[in-house]
């Protein structure tokens, strides 16, 4: 379950949250597959509540009504459409697979798709589930629960939402058939949302009656789903990742919270050397990793000072690190603008959501951040595609906070975050030639449009980076010589 089953060569997926699935399918063809782009995770396709007295926030998709696959994003058709012309393109798709719990007690009790349920009976006609279907007696979890009580935490109910006993054999049939109903459409994985609000003996048994990808949509044969489980684990949790790890592999919320720590100057950048396990992060093939997600983008979940598409510098050198650095398996934000930390998508007076539209310079409008679309972010995925699974390599540091290093002889980067200029003779690890900065620009014909870097025969090149520039990197690979 730790394979994401990338096309070959790809190694990068990107969270489109709250998209549509034509949109997701359109992006596919003109973009994501183009620019090598390994998958994506989709909001959740499963009926949800309309929450309409919040104004249709985005945690409403958090709340199951039903697995019947019709949401604001597309019905079950559009999913299937979807899916197909994605994977025609080698971009795969994963799901958000919320399997712990059903809605909260709202006013309101109608879904996206116009299923019904009756709160106070536990009943949910349209799975069925009904009161033998979830966890007794009935509980809330409270803040304390996490540093002491691992029952209380699994059992109980996350923030009201009516908790599933995975333990039922019904229960976990509902949810194997909807996930299986998924992989025969082509999916190639699943977030497990709130995963450690599960047991993890009820999520083996799920997982092992999972079928295999569908080889039809170009899998190979007896290809497992990759999965990655929702659990967040700072330290000083009752419940570790570390119970997860043996099932599948694990959001590694440590990873965004320390990169974004040094890329706001909170901690040497020198310090990264040793970036990986011995900074206390998971081993690197059980890793799924991030700077920001969904939730602590906007306060949710753990929060903390995670850096976002607010502080684009910062962000962009922490991604850079991120995608340029061969540890964990990377995952790319793309957002839409909020200041209501509650606001749902851009949407229309009767709740649909409004498509991102394309700007002349690529980039996206309509409320749409689409951070994938930054030239910085989306060349970095190529850089990584580009060299591979190579070592890193003759690290170079300051002392503080400007670094480079190589990855084997296929590319170099470099990263400036100090208050006074980087300029100088690093060894690049690449052949003499000239080569163009995927950061300050892009090869275009055969010049560059933005920074060029000229390698001599021993390797070395003149590498600057002005602490009042754009952006604090400078990136050259094997891809980009001009
Ligand atoms: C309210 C009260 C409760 C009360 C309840 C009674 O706050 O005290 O018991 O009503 O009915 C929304 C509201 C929340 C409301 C709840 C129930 O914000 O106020 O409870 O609905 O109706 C997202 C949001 C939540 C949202 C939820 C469901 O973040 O705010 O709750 O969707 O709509 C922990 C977990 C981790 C989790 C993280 C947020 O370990 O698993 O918190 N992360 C995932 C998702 C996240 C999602 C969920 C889990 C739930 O990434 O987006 O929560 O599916 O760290
Ligand atoms: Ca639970």
């Amino acid at each position: 379950f730790k394979n994401p089953h990338y096309a070959t060569g790809r190694t990068t997926m990107v969270h489109l949250f709250e998209w549509k699935w034509d949109d997701i399918a359109a992006e596919c063809e003109r973009f994501l597959g183009p620019r090598g782009f390994g998958g994506i995770q989709i909001s959740p396709p499963n009926e949800n509540l309309v929450i309409w007295s919040r104004n249709r926030p985005w945690w409403e998709r958090y709340q199951p009504m039903s697995y019947r696959l019709v949401t604001r994003s597309g019905n079950e058709q559009q999913f299937a459409n979807m899916v197909r012309r994605c994977n025609n393109v080698g971009v795969r798709i994963y799901v958000d697979a919320i399997i712990n719990h059903m809605t909260g007690t709202w006013n309101e009790n109608v879904g996206t798709g116009g299923s019904t349920a009756n709160f106070g009976n536990w009943h949910y006609p349209a799975v069925p589930y009904g009161r033998n279907d979830f966890n007794w007696p009935h509980c809330v979890i409270q803040g304390h629960d996490y540093a002491c009580c691992a029952d209380r935490v699994r059992n109980c109910e996350l923030s009201g939402l009516k908790d599933l006993n995975q333990r039922s054999e019904h229960v976990r049939t509902m949810i194997v058939n909807y996930m299986n109903r998924l992989i025969d459409m082509g999916v190639a994985g699943f977030r497990i949302d709130a995963a450690k609000h599960m047991w993890p003996s009820d999520l083996r048994v799920i997982y092992d009656r999972l079928r295999n990808l569908n080889t039809a949509h170009g899998f190979p044969s007896g290809a497992r789903p990759y999965i990655y489980q929702e659990v967040i684990d700072l330290g000083g949790e009752a419940i570790s990742r570390n119970e997860y790890t043996p099932l599948a592999a694990v959001t590694e919320f440590r990873f965004g919270m320390e990169l974004s720590r040094a890329f706001t100057r909170g901690n040497q950048l020198r310090w990264l050397v040793n970036w990986g396990p011995q900074w206390g992060l998971l081993g690197s093939g059980d890793a799924l990793t991030f700077i920001d997600n969904h939730d602590n983008q906007r306060g949710h979940g753990a929060g903390g000072n995670i850096l976002t598409h607010k502080r684009p510098k910062e962000y962009k050198g922490a991604i850079a690190f991120m995608l340029a650095h061969p540890y964990g398996k990377p995952q790319l934000m793309s957002s839409f603008s909020f200041h209501d930390t509650e606001a749902g998508p851009p949407m229309d007076g009767s709740g649909n959501i409004i498509s991102p539209s394309i700007n002349s310079d690529n980039t996206c409008g309509n409320g749409w951040v689409c951070e994938h679309r930054w030239r910085q972010i989306f060349q970095m995925v190529a850089f990584r595609n580009t060299v591979g699974n190579t070592a890193v390599t003759n690290w170079w540091d300051n002392g503080g906070n400007q670094i480079a290093f190589c990855r084997g002889t296929m590319g170099f980067v470099a990263f400036n975050n100090e208050n006074w200029d980087l300029n100088q003779r690093l060894q690049t690890c690449l052949p003499a030639g000239t080569y163009c900065d995927v950061i300050s620009g892009e090869k275009s014909g055969n010049r560059c449009t933005g920074k060029s870097v000229v390698v001599g025969n021993d390797g070395r090149a003149q590498i600057v980076i002005g602490s009042h520039e754009y952006d604090m990197v400078l990136a050259i690979h094997m891809g980009h010589q001009s």
